[in-house]
């Protein structure tokens, strides 16, 4: 059995929500989650080296099926509290003012694979983000031509892609307040790297909500309906919580929280991807990002013993950042770190706190390398 949802109708929060499909476990991996870590790829961390991620590397989130949506009939929808409905087609859209801007997007359950116990989803090691060059139009102008009532509260986008979870079946759809939703920097993006978008970001045109978790980007747009009351979607309310139960509404999980990744140095192990690494001179390397950017501040320790590392200035406001710093590796087991910290004075902490659904893991990574003479 289950329950249909609209986008907009359902129950609220403070109802007992729908049990998790399985309850966080420290078990093996599940054929369910298995699947899941095969549908929904991360980058390989080497990809960290490029500062925008190659095409195909970039990880991808499908909660149900990617649509299958023809660019001629598609149209996008802009509905509700607004004094002139609009209906637009995808040249429309292009006709509009063109912006392009790097972005990072990481998903909000990034590094869910190494909680313990480890909630039932996606099974994420560290991989879940890249960064890419969206080229699109703003949406606040749009709005503007569309004329927001004087009442509009909250706007719900929602995707094409429609399925079933927590036994309700959806339209994937998330929502943004008013003033969230005018931000200049919200794009209706329709190319990723100068090209249309693949099938698998979001084809024809997506949300990009930059300097938020990856949820809030809604792909395959279809409708934008404004709406007078606060909106109930389910990919808010139910799930991207900061939650430590089921039975716990918690706190919406909004922007990305401040966090750095090290390129994996040296050479890897087919099958175990250990590594090891000539002693000698090395310059190690990665990015840092934060939703509350521009990150000012990265620490690299070798062994428990920090220092400061070079950062870059950002290639552009919601776009992460490179630091490195050389290391003069001597032969051993050694343990590498990493740690940011962000304008608005946030910093990585070194153990991760459990969250129900597993969102926002932001903690230090640690790696081992084994240096030989
Ligand atoms: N329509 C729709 N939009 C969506 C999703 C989805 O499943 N359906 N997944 C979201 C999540 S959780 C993330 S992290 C990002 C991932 O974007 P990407 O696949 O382009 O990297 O898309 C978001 N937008
Ligand atoms: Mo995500």
């Amino acid at each position: 059995m289950r329950a249909k949802i609209s986008t907009q109708h359902r129950p609220h929060r403070h109802e007992t929500a729908a049990p998790a499909p399985n309850p966080p476990s420290t078990g093996p991996l599940t054929a369910e989650e298995l699947e899941l870590a095969r549908r929904n790829h991360s980058a390989p961390l080497e990809a960290l080296r490029w500062p925008l991620t190659p095409p195909g590397l970039h990880y991808t989130v499908v909660h149900f099926d990617i649509p299958y949506l023809d660019p001629e009939t598609w149209r996008l929808r802009i509905h509700g509290a607004v004094e002139h409905p609009l209906e637009l087609t995808l040249s429309d859209l292009r006709r509009r003012p063109r912006r392009t801007a790097a972005v990072t997007l990481e998903c909000a359950g990034n590094g869910r694979g190494r909680l313990e116990p480890r909630p039932p989803s996606i099974p994420w090691d560290t991989g879940a983000v890249g960064t890419a060059e969206w080229t699109g139009t703003p949406l606040a102008p749009i709005l503007e031509e569309a004329g927001l009532a004087a009442e509009a509260v909250d706007l719900v986008f929602t995707g094409a892609d429609r399925g079933v979870q927590a036994g309700l079946e959806q339209d994937y759809a998330r929502s943004l307040t008013a003033d969230e939703a005018m931000d200049e920097h919200v794009l209706l993006a329709y190319e990723m790297g100068g090209q249309p978008l693949p099938p698998q970001h979001g084809f024809p045109l997506r949300l990009l909500v930059p300097g938020w978790y990856g949820m809030a980007s809604v792909k395959w747009l279809t409708s934008i309906e404004v709406l007078d009351r606060p909106a109930h979607t389910f990919q808010n309310e139910r799930t991207y919580r900061y939650s430590q139960g089921a039975e716990d509404p918690g706190e919406p999980v909004t922007r990305m929280r401040v966090r750095s990744l090290l390129v994996p140095p040296g050479l890897p192990d087919f099958f175990t991807r250990r590594r090891s690494l000539d002693a000698g001179p090395i310059m190690l390397r990665g990015r840092a990002w934060s939703g509350e950017g521009p990150v000012v501040r990265v620490e690299v320790a070798i062994d428990g013993v920090w220092t400061d590392a070079h950062v870059e200035p950002p290639t552009g406001k919601h776009a992460w950042q490179e630091f490195s710093v050389v290391w003069v590796a001597v032969p051993g087991p050694h343990t590498l770190a990493s740690r940011a910290t962000d304008a608005a004075g946030r910093v990585q902490p070194l153990e991760q706190a459990w969250t129900y659904q597993g969102m926002g893991n932001n903690a230090v990574q640690e790696m081992t390398v084994e240096v030989v003479a």
